[in-house]
């Protein structure tokens, strides 16, 4: 599976790793983890990624390790947990413009075409993959790689409490937590850490949940006024997806969120039903249990649209 990927890594010299807007733990683990180990293979790394990436991150270093660059001489690029152009923002200019490609990711549908394209649909997040890959190649683990791992792993399968949780995952986990990675401030600042605005706009979204086919569907949507009224914005919901699935008997959760007057940022959670066939719908995309996209329209027509197509899926 490796063997192409690992002879054009070996070939590289100036590479730049690019992932996701709205950044997550594992976009961001996954990056971090290639960087520091691709530098120990004498390599220039450098990462991209289009957005603001939230406060809670900073113990990975992403204030060190993420910093704007205005080089284009780099002869490889790399995407990871990105599964279209698209959701690399302007930096999918810069990645389109970089002679050899490499992709290396585990979402549904990956559209994106590379030189190589490492994907594995099963892998509970890119950060699994990066551990195997790192495995073949001439790089050690240490504090900070395995920090930057367990964040990426930790991340998509929740905690290791989402279905995505493997043997694998675990396994790999032991092994990041033999380097002394501080696993209890990690995973503080994963699930737990919020600011008091956070709390604000949390307190707002529970008490403005939706209940939808006999409370089977819960649904939420943030509007501008929200982020406004609690001083936060789309970075700050971070975890609040995943919140409202908690909710005992929920089918589906949705969250939708007004990054623009009339347009939504769309996020699905479910672990009974399949959403990325729901966020297909809209052009969307993502994992079985979690997935995302975007509506636009007057609120109370994407919301019809949206239960419209959830209704689908409801077994
Ligand atoms: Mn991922």
């Amino acid at each position: 599976m490796f063997s192409k990927c690992i002879n054009l890594i070996k070939n590289a010299e100036r590479i730049a790793v690019f992932t996701h807007i709205n950044p997550d733990g594992d976009a961001l683990g996954s990056s971090i983890a290639l960087k520091l180990g691709l530098e120990q293979m004498g390599k220039v790394v450098h990462l991209y990624c289009d957005d603001n990436i939230h406060e809670n991150y900073s113990f990975m270093g992403t204030k060190d390790y993420y910093v704007e660059y205005s080089d284009d001489n780099y002869d490889t690029a790399i995407v990871v947990d990105c599964p279209e152009m698209s959701r690399m923002g302007a930096y999918s200019r810069l990645f389109a413009k970089i002679k050899t490609k490499i992709v290396i990711d585990h979402h549904l549908r990956n559209t994106i075409s590379a030189d190589v394209r490492i994907m594995d649909e099963q892998a509970g997040s890119v950060g699994v993959i990066i551990f195997r890959l790192f495995k073949h190649l001439p790089i050690k683990l240490n504090k900070n790689i395995a920090t930057a791992l367990y964040s990426a792993i930790s991340t998509d399968t929740g905690c290791f409490m989402h279905g995505n949780t493997t043997s694998e995952s675990h396994l790999i986990a032991a092994e990041l937590i033999e380097q002394k990675i501080a696993l209890e401030d990690i995973n503080f600042n994963l699930f737990k850490r919020k600011t008091k605005s956070q709390i604000a706009l949390m307190a707002r979204v529970l008490n403005n949940i939706q209940y939808h086919e006999n409370n089977r569907i819960a649904l939420v949507v943030i509007t501008k006024t929200d982020f406004k009224e609690s001083h936060t914005s789309y970075i700050d919901t971070i975890g609040l997806s995943g919140y409202i699935a908690g909710i005992t008997d929920i089918d589906v959760a949705i969250l939708m969120t007004e990054t623009e007057k009339n347009c939504y940022l769309v996020s699905f959670r479910s672990s009974k039903v399949n959403t990325s066939l729901i966020a297909q719908e809209f052009n969307g995309g993502g994992h079985k249990n979690a997935s995302g996209c975007r509506v636009c329209g007057k609120k109370e027509n994407a919301i019809d649209k949206l239960l419209e197509a959830c209704k689908k899926e409801l077994i």
